[in-house]
């Protein structure tokens, strides 16, 4: 169905690498959503596709382009997802598209541990130039994020000679066996898969609106309840503290200020390496090429992944070269680990969040859009709404539903707002511990307009959903 499309210029306001007209940015419902065809596909992919595989919304696309899903039934989604926080420069990015098509006619693979090319050493001096602090650093390229933060593990251990790892409430860092350990949600994540490795810890995350002891209190208690845990598990053996920068499948959380720099007094003091997961939060999503730059700490190693190669499966650790280069050759790497198309992909999208401050500044319009159309819907002193905070960074949002008035998690009615956006054409997902947060990662390209449209949907289903709460 491409004849809803009329020719207009990307997003970004680049030339087309695509010689099809590019999608208009606009929404458009042709079908229920998901429509016949998309249902008679997913019906036909219960029978090929293991059931442990959920989707959020099964509609089956047929092409993509800036902020726009264009389904197989006609339908133009808007898309406030990016596929979980990758596609930052949208969909179909031309100079992405092209930096990959261009690679593919080279060479698809080598493997780096057999013979080398340069895009793999051009992506290492990127990250290390974005890297926060002023050590020589090195990096190391891998496919997943929890591929890198099962690295950043294995090199903190091999550095301090220690066992132990602290990673915090909520927090989320993969699905294969280690980084599930460090992963906090049992269901639908662990549920089933245990037990899981030993020497992993779990600290108190600083949760500004949960906090028992009040948002006052948070850091300062916070930093305490890490301090008695490291006492407990003695701190002589702990290799790192591994924490998201702004927690992603947890809820998007952002620890108030303070809090950052207190984890890393406190782990430099005891020679513990912290570990500053950017899987989501990282490559310009918040409006800095790393979110933990707007806490100005210095974390040991970084985790990148998703958007760092925009759509292509590339991940990294980066850290000082004192660290990195403990582990010697053949001490790191993967068959996939930092391939030729990944990196190739990776140049471009560091080119364009490098090449002006209007990518990167995209992400203030997109936090201000949202809390023009959001913050007003924010529960009130006389205990009406289900909103009951809205909070995130830059493009990285998100509001946390709660009953009437209280913070008591409304499931519930997060999904149901979440499937009214869906049924009109707005993908938004959910997240956190008690599924109760809407979360909005959209590109950093999309437009205004087509921006204020999805933010508007969102904001009647809130309110539709609160009418029929009595909210
Ligand atoms: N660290 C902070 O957000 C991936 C997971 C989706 P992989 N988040 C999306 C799902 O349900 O599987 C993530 C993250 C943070 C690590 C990871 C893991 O990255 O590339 O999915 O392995």
């Amino acid at each position: 169905m491409t004849d809803t499309a009329v020719p207009t210029a990307h997003p970004s306001g680049l030339e087309p690498a695509d010689t099809r007209a590019p999608l208009e940015q606009r929404r458009i419902v042709a079908t229920q959503i998901p429509g016949p065809k998309s249902t008679q596909l997913h019906e036909k992919r219960t029978h090929s596709v293991a059931r442990g595989l959920g989707t959020v919304l099964p509609v089956f696309l047929d092409r993509a382009d800036g902020a726009i899903l264009l389904d197989v039934d006609g339908n133009q989604i808007i898309d406030l997802a990016s596929g979980i926080a990758v596609t930052s420069l949208g969909h179909n990015h031309p100079a992405l598209t092209k930096a990959v098509r261009d690679q593919a006619e080279k060479f698809l693979h080598t493997c780096y541990m057999v013979t080398e090319y340069p895009g793999y050493s051009d992506v290492c001096e990127r990250l290390n130039a974005i890297a926060p602090g002023d050590s020589d650093k090195r990096s190391a390229l891998f496919t997943t994020g929890a591929e890198a933060l099962e690295n950043a593990v294995k090199i903190s251990r091999a550095y301090t000679g220690r066992t132990d790892i602290v990673v915090f409430d909520h927090a989320y860092h993969g699905r294969t066996l280690f980084t599930l350990g460090m992963t906090s949600k049992e269901a639908p994540y662990k549920a089933g898969f245990g037990p899981f490795p030993a020497h992993i810890h779990r600290a108190p995350l600083a949760y500004p609106l949960r906090w028992e002891g009040g948002r006052d209190k948070c850091t300062e208690e916070a930093l305490t309840a890490f301090e008695d845990l490291l006492e407990r598990v003695g701190p002589q053996n702990v290799a790192a503290a591994v924490i998201e920068s702004i927690q992603g499948e947890g809820g998007f959380i952002v620890p108030p200020e303070g809090f950052f720099a207190g984890i890393r007094e406190i782990t430099a003091r005891h020679g513990i390496l912290l570990v500053a997961d950017e899987v989501q939060s990282g490559m310009g999503r918040t409006g800095t090429m790393l979110a933990i730059e707007h806490d100005d700490v210095v974390p040991d190693l970084i985790c990148t992944a998703k958007a760092l190669a925009g759509g292509m499966p590339l991940s990294a650790v980066t850290g000082p070269a004192q660290v990195m280069d403990v582990v010697g050759p053949g001490g790191l790497g993967g068959t996939y680990a930092g391939s030729p198309l990944s990196c190739a992909a990776a140049l471009a999208v560091f080119d364009e969040l490098e090449k002006d401050d209007e990518l990167l500044g995209s992400a203030a319009r997109i936090e201000a859009a949202v809390r023009r159309h959001l913050e007003p819907l924010v529960s009130g002193s006389d205990g009406n709404g289900i909103v009951a905070e809205v909070r995130g960074r830059g493009a990285m949002m998100a509001i946390e539903i709660c009953k009437p008035g209280t913070i008591d998690a409304d499931p519930e009615a997060t999904k149901a707002i979440a499937a009214a956006c869906h049924a009109q054409g707005v993908l938004v997902l959910t997240c956190g511990t008690y599924n109760n947060v809407l979360r909005l990662l959209p590109p950093l390209v999309i437009g205004d307009e087509l921006l204020d449209d999805g933010l508007s949907i969102l904001a009647g289903a809130i309110r539709s959903v609160a009418e029929a709460d009595g909210a």
